[in-house]
């Protein structure tokens, strides 16, 4: 797409005008089944009066999960973030553990609900995933294990990040609550390190409304996560020192089949919409977007631009701003950076403070909308409002500056 005409769509609503869009347009998958299906489902959960506590349903999400991440053990739990918390209890990682500091709050706060902290590693700016050479600093300065992020539908470099767990001899163990579907050097994400975890928000690629799984090759850690996740309820006992109620639903479980069933028409759904925003903002100065990284497919879950204020003419958060006002709901995740937060900012060790790939990208990251409400003809209309934005941008920065 080349830019468009001034006298199209002359209005930008930040100027006065209508909304683009007469209802919000969000961010996130929210794909939801269709309304018989579900209702078949769930008139099966009424009619067998089972309701939880590992129900039929999330045995047989749990049996189709690890066949389809190729993984001994999948454990479907509540939602991501008690999942990382049961999977640092069940390795019994030491308290000093390594993140990036750029992903979402939960990779952190995960860690504080089990009394241990995370330790901040920079990013690689040009694919925002853990930044080699930092992570490698912080293993020979000391610390207890690696909880890497898969961000983006795309990857950290998990085979070079092994070698340095191993090296270090730390346990590694993954956050993958973006990456549901996507694929490593022809490896399914979710069998890699000690575990790893995904998230099934209603907002992910793969959706039980809340929820998520642990996936792991090793049956003693299995065994531990199923007497954490149930406070014991479980056949095997095995003692662990802290217990927790991260069971799913049957409600939860009849949601993720159907989901599961549609996971690969949504995945190719996503990739044309990303095409469909990468061929309208080519050539569009100051926008970037980023292509998954580090993986050989993905299931583009998001759509993800860098912002240069130079270029473009606006601030990431002008141009934030001035598409909210057209009821484009883009999120500047993660603002603020995590090590910029309380408690963190607040806990962090003066050599901690120093993070500023991290600091920069939390300055200029914009995700625009991609999922189920989303339409070829509304990336065109998102695009083309951008087009507009940018160019009337000193008109745009000046109403800003005056509200
Ligand atoms: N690690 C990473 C790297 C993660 O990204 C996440 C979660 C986690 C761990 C933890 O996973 P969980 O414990 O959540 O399973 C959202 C999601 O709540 C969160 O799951 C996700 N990452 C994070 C990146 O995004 P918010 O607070 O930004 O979402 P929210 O409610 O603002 O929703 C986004 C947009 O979707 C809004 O425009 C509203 C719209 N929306 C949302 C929901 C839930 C709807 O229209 N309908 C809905 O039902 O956190």
């Amino acid at each position: 797409m080349s830019a468009p005409d001034s006298n199209l769509s002359a209005d930008l609503a930040i100027l006065g005008a209508s909304p683009a869009f007469p209802v919000p347009l969000p961010v996130g998958q929210l794909d939801f089944p269709d309304w018989g299906d579900y209702e078949s489902a769930f008139r099966s959960i009424f009619d067998r009066q089972y309701y939880t506590n590992q129900g039929p349903l999330v045995n047989l999400l749990e049996e189709r999960l690890s066949t389809r991440l190729q993984v001994r053990h999948a454990i479907c739990v509540t939602n991501a973030t008690i999942g990382l918390s049961m999977v640092a209890e069940a390795l019994e990682v030491g308290a000093r553990v390594i993140i990036p500091a750029f992903t979402f709050i939960a990779t952190a706060q995960s860690l504080l609900w089990t009394g241990r902290m995370p330790v901040f590693c920079d990013v690689d700016p040009q694919t925002h995933h853990l930044d080699i050479a930092h992570l490698e600093q912080l293993l020979e300065e000391g610390a207890d294990a690696i909880l890497a992020v898969n961000l983006w539908g795309g990857a950290c470099r998990v085979h070079e990040i092994e070698s340095l767990a191993q090296r270090y001899g730390v346990p590694l163990y993954f956050d993958s609550a973006q990456a549901f579907g996507s694929t490593v050097g022809g490896r399914t994400i979710g069998s890699f390190g000690k575990a790893e975890v995904f998230s099934f928000h209603a907002t992910k690629m793969m959706n039980t409304t809340e929820g998520g799984c642990i996936t792991t090759n090793e049956d003693d850690v299995a065994e531990r996560l199923r007497n954490i996740r149930s406070s014991y309820g479980v056949r095997t006992v095995v003692h662990v020192d802290r217990t927790a109620n991260g069971r799913m639903s049957e409600a939860q479980a009849a949601i993720g089949l159907l989901s599961l069933d549609v996971v690969d028409s949504r995945m190719t759904r996503n990739r044309a919409l990303h095409d469909a925003y990468q061929s309208m903002l080519a050539g569009l100065p100051g926008l970037k977007i980023l292509a998954p990284q580090n993986v050989d497919s993905s299931n583009y879950q998001y759509l993800i631009c860098e912002i240069d204020e130079r270029e473009f003419g606006l601030s990431r958060d002008e141009l934030h701003q001035a598409l909210h006002a057209e009821n484009i709901v883009a999120r500047r995740y993660f603002t603020p950076g995590i090590h910029r937060a309380p408690p963190f900012s607040a806990l962090m060790q003066k050599s901690d403070e120093s993070l500023p790939m991290t600091d920069r990208l939390c300055a200029t990251v914009l995700q625009l909308p991609l999922g189920a409400r989303v339409g070829q003809a509304d990336v065109g209309l998102v695009c083309e409002k951008i087009w507009r934005i940018q160019k009337l941008a000193r008109a745009v920065k000046e109403r800003l500056a005056g509200q």
